[in-house]
């Protein structure tokens, strides 16, 4: 390359970062602007007080209409055992994953499909395939690959293409099982699908071992939102959550500690309709609080779930002080 061509190729690059533009090609779950390290599933007799709620936990895939290659589903330390999960007397827990697609699958259409409870019909869809693992060296710290799947065997929406659902349920055992996903266009790599994303309803997530660190989730705000309800879980009084947008510099929010939910209101203006929320997730400085596993989901004054996106819709939302709204809280512990 001729130092002219090599210069623009550069200047292009920063382009691309610097708009964001290259949020839309990744489908890591958890996401890459999140700083989050793992998600989390304890075995079906697991004590809540560890940190996941319900014992299990669904996310969804959407691949554009317009892509007709395949797709993969790849799960990163599937197993419970080894490095990266949570132990409680001996290694048994098992996870079972479930993928669907088909009728059914979309959770705007059928509500139960949403996974915030593992109750009614939330494995709804056509089981495309489902795996087992509990404590296992060959997946240890490694990739589980499910598929291929053709994308027409997810539910067609005209809003967000054809969907995959994946559920991760606790089926045995008392330990913590900590995973991510990764949607794939290649089996044995993590090649991403262009304009792909990935979206939960309930994100039950590990913090790092770190008080430096701060972890975010982007929910998005819908046209008609007024206000929502936060709900966390088992936060272990471990710093503080902050909501940041456009026009919100920062505003903290109740907290839970140990086991229990907390949740409050927070009134949303019309700047923030149509574009994403950053929850931060800020770790307590004074000393460490290890391995904390937090459950959170937000509604809207409709009593709607809110989506979490990987890559947030419209990017990481950027405060701009020059707009200037009064948001209030309303809190109802
Ligand atoms: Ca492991
Ligand atoms: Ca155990
Ligand atoms: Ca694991
Ligand atoms: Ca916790």
């Amino acid at each position: 390359m001729r130092p002219k061509i090599i210069i623009y190729f550069f200047l292009f690059q920063i382009i691309i970062v610097n708009t964001g533009i290259e949020a839309l090609y990744s489908q890591p779950v958890p996401g890459q602007d999140e700083n989050i390290p793992f998600l989390v599933t304890f075995g079906k007799v697991g004590e809540t007080s560890w940190g996941d709620d319900d014992l299990s936990q669904t996310w969804f895939f959407s691949v554009p209409k317009e892509y007709n290659g395949r797709v993969y589903i790849r799960v990163f330390d599937p197993d419970t055992g080894g490095e990266h999960d949570e132990q409680k007397g001996n290694w048994d827990t098992k996870t079972l994953y479930s993928v669907y697609g088909g009728r059914g699958v979309d959770p705007e259409i059928n509500e139960d499909s949403r996974g915030l409870q593992p109750t009614g019909n939330y494995k709804s869809g056509t089981l495309l395939a489902s795996k087992i693992f509990s404590e296992d060296k060959q997946y240890d710290n490694k990739y589980y690959t499910f598929g291929p799947f053709n994308p027409a065997e997810g539910d067609l929406s005209e809003k967000w293409g054809y969907i995959f659902k994946v559920i991760a349920d606790g089926a045995g055992g008392d330990d913590g099982n900590l995973y991510r996903y990764f949607l794939s266009r290649e089996p044995n790599r993590d090649v991403p699908i262009e304009g792909a994303n990935a979206f939960t309803y309930e994100y039950t997530f590990r913090m790092w071992n770190n008080t430096k660190s701060v972890s975010h989730i982007y929910p998005y705000v819908d046209e008609g939102v007024i206000y929502v309800k936060q709900e966390n879980f088992d936060w272990d009084d471990d710093g503080a959550v902050v909501i940041v947008s456009r026009v919100r510099k920062g505003i903290t929010v109740p907290v839970s500690n140990e086991d229990n939910w907390v949740e409050s209101r927070i009134h949303i203006s019309s700047e923030e309709i149509n574009s994403s929320l950053d929850f931060q997730f800020h770790k307590k400085q004074e000393f460490l609080v290890r391995n904390n596993n937090v459950v959170i989901s937000i509604e809207n004054q409709r009593g709607d779930n809110l989506k979490f996106f990987s890559a947030p819709i419209g990017g990481v939302p950027i405060y701009k002080p020059n707009i200037i709204v009064r948001p209030k809280v309303e809190s109802k512990q």
